[in-house]
């Protein structure tokens, strides 16, 4: 056999942008300047204004007295700037030049004071020579491009803006340095030398050759699989960190739910009263810990409904506990029967894996009465209650720090594992291991080699897709459009 012969370009390669398709991309990517304000709008001490293309240098020079474009790049200067009606104002101009810049092109960030007027002024004087408003995320979108940051890392941009706690901040920073795209990368690579062998054998067809063992080829796409599914997995945590875990406040009426929701949340958000069914709809709302997020549901009291509002309200509650990621059973230890709460505890754990009962009320019962609710709980396999009093707020504090520790708990080395946070990732690891099912059955049913390589390619391309190699324009605008314009 004459490996001279083997086709002159590696399989599989073809799969991904050669450079020279990358640098028509580049070309074809309009080389004009645009410029946006990188800060949020409205007064403020400072207002930053970036322009990024060929022309950013020379537009900035010609707002200038004395040129600044022969500057060093990563250097700050004090500059007054004008346009034709005069001075604009005084600017601190910060230069990054030659490619070293976020976006891989001349880049100039403009310090001002903060007013509107003298933004939208500056805005108009690089339009008037040429610059062009920037579209949202299209800073970002250059960078990707010019090869500054894959897809993933460009996405872990938008992540980190929008995080608005310690878990979301650490997993998109960990995404941006590209720890993710790593990982993706290396299962991509593995999975391109089968394909690429296996592809190989079919340029030997009538030597039948195996160049690819295939009981290797098994186990290696089985193990693929598995990790792929593990890391699509992740993504049901990766989403409760993003958006926070839901967290339902269920039990009888007049339990003190409300009372509840509203001292956890430190304002007044529901109605509170002693009227038994004073909630008649569920009430959420975002409850901030240092650590992570949660959305704490404040529901309809469960009991025989005197009317239909009461009765839907009732079902809402229900179906929360079976959608949350846990559930507060709240009960009033004064007035509540042991064996109703028993019932409610015994149809709550049907529905949901996660129940916590607190026991309300604190005020209104001595230690021999909160002994035997302990008993009653811990009886059911349940963990030990937490006693409250909803309207002592010392009590809410020691309860808001229970549960900071129990979900924290639940999250400790989160940050170092890789979690999938995004629904397009997801999305295609799904797709990979549905094509990895494809290589293994198809290796039990005898699926020809040039099958086999078919669903091999598809789920390198589904991997590719999340880092951006292949399929790129597609995804491109869906990416990009929900950036803040100036990223
Ligand atoms: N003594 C005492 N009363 C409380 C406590 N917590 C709540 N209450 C009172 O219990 C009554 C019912 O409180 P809510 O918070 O409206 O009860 P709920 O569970 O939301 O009731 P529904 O919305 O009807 O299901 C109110 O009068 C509260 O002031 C507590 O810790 N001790
Ligand atoms: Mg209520």
């Amino acid at each position: 056999m004459n490996f001279q012969e083997s086709p002159a370009e590696p399989a599989g390669l073809s799969l991904f942008l050669r450079a020279s398709e990358i640098s028509t991309m580049k070309s074809q990517q309009p080389s004009d300047t645009i410029i946006a304000r990188a800060t949020a709008a409205g007064v403020g001490a400072i207002a930053v204004v970036r322009v990024s293309g060929a022309a950013a240098l020379s537009f900035t020079d010609s707002l200038l007295k004395k040129s600044i474009s022969e500057k060093p790049s990563h250097t700050a200067h004090l500059r007054s700037m004008y346009d034709g009606e005069g001075l604009i104002d005084e600017a601190l101009i910060t230069l990054f030049k030659g490619g070293k810049s976020y976006t891989g092109e001349d880049t100039v960030e403009i310090s001002v004071h903060g007013s509107e007027y003298i933004v939208a002024r500056l805005l108009r004087a690089y339009m008037e020579r040429g610059a062009r408003l920037a579209e949202p995320g299209e800073f970002t979108q250059r960078a990707f491009l010019n090869g500054k940051l894959d897809l993933a890392q460009a996405e872990a941009v938008a992540d980190l803006i929008a995080s608005e706690h310690r878990m979301a901040h650490d997993l998109a920073l960990k995404q941006l340095k590209g720890g993710f795209s790593r990982d993706i990368g290396a299962l991509r690579d593995r999975l391109l030398h089968f394909t690429s062998l296996v592809e190989l054998e079919l340029d030997f067809a009538e030597e039948d050759v195996e160049f690819a063992e295939r009981s290797e080829l098994k186990l290696l796409v089985e193990r693929i699989q598995t990790e792929v599914m593990a890391l699509r997995d992740s993504f049901a945590l990766g989403n409760v960190i993003k958006k926070g875990l839901a967290l339902v406040l269920a039990g009888r009426p007049n339990a003190g739910k409300s009372t509840l929701f509203n001292a956890l949340l430190n304002e007044d958000r529901a109605i509170v009263s002693d009227i038994a069914g004073t909630t008649r709809d569920a009430i959420e709302a975002q409850l901030n810990f240092e650590g992570f997020l949660l959305r704490l549901i404040d529901t309809a009291g469960i009991r025989e409904a005197t009317d239909v509002i009461e009765q839907e309200g009732i079902a809402r509650t229900f179906a929360h506990v079976e959608k949350a990621g846990a559930t507060l059973y709240l009960l009033d230890m004064g007035v509540c029967a042991l064996a109703d709460a028993e019932a409610d505890l015994l149809m709550l754990k049907e529905k949901t894996s996660r129940v916590w009962v607190v026991c309300n009320k604190m005020d209104l019962v001595d230690e021999p009465a909160r002994q035997t609710w302990r008993e009653m709980v811990t009886s059911l396999g349940l963990e030990e209650p937490w006693f409250v009093s909803a309207r002592d707020l010392v009590s809410v504090q020691a309860l808001r720090g229970l549960l900071e520790e129990r979900f924290l708990g639940g999250l400790e080395g989160v940050a170092d594992q890789t979690v999938v946070t995004n629904v397009r990732h997801a999305e295609s690891l799904d797709r990979c291991a549905t094509e990895m099912q494809s290589v293994l059955d198809g290796m039990v049913s005898g699926l020809t080699g040039d099958l086999l390589a078919f669903h091999l390619r598809e789920g390198i391309r589904s991997l590719a897709g999340i880092t951006g190699e292949i399929g790129v324009e597609e995804i491109l605008g869906a990416i990009f459009s929900k950036f803040c314009i100036g990223k």
